[in-house]
């Protein structure tokens, strides 16, 4: 079954929005498998944005990223790697459509309050980077279905 990395940024858990962002992924049908409040270390940052390390905003995401707690996740079902990233929005929350989580709740693409992994490749890298296989719980929901 596909699985994702999502973490809720350290802005959206001073903000409050912990419980906002969760239920939506629950609303939609997905698989919470893992979860964790964890406040980043600087290489565990880098690591994750390496990407990201020869423009010019790396420093200042790393220091953001690491300034408090984040809640990561890892969440599981059919295409979530990329409807997660639908339901996130654009990465600049003013491009961000309404509906989507940064076009409801922020405006600043330095504080665009979560992240969710962009292909099924970088979600297998980026679980094993904040995740050991134990803090995984693989589960069935029971689902009542619609038609029977
Ligand atoms: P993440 O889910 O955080 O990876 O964001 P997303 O994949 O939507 O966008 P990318 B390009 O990966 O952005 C990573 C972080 O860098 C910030 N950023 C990005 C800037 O501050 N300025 C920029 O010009 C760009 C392109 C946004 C993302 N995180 N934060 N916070
Ligand atoms: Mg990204």
């Amino acid at each position: 079954m596909e699985r994702t990395f999502l973490a809720i940024k350290p802005d959206g858990v001073q903000r409050g929005l912990v419980g906002e962002i969760i239920g939506r992924f629950e609303a939609k049908g997905f698989t919470l498998v893992g979860m964790k409040l964890i406040t980043a270390t600087r290489e565990l940052a880098e690591q994750h944005y390496g990407v990201h390390k020869e423009r010019p905003f790396f420093a200042g995401l790393v220091n953001f990223i690491t300034s408090g707690p984040m809640v990561a996740m890892v969440w599981e079902g059919d295409g979530v790697v990329a409807s997660a990233r639908k339901i996130i929005g654009a990465t600049n929350p003013l491009n961000s459509e309404p509906g989507t989580i940064r076009g409801d709740l922020a405006v600043n693409v330095g504080r665009n309050i979560i992240h969710g992994s962009d292909a099924v490749e970088t979600a297998n890298e980026e679980i094993s980077l904040w995740f050991k296989d134990e803090e995984l719980s693989a589960w069935t929901p029971c689902l009542t279905p619609w038609i029977v």
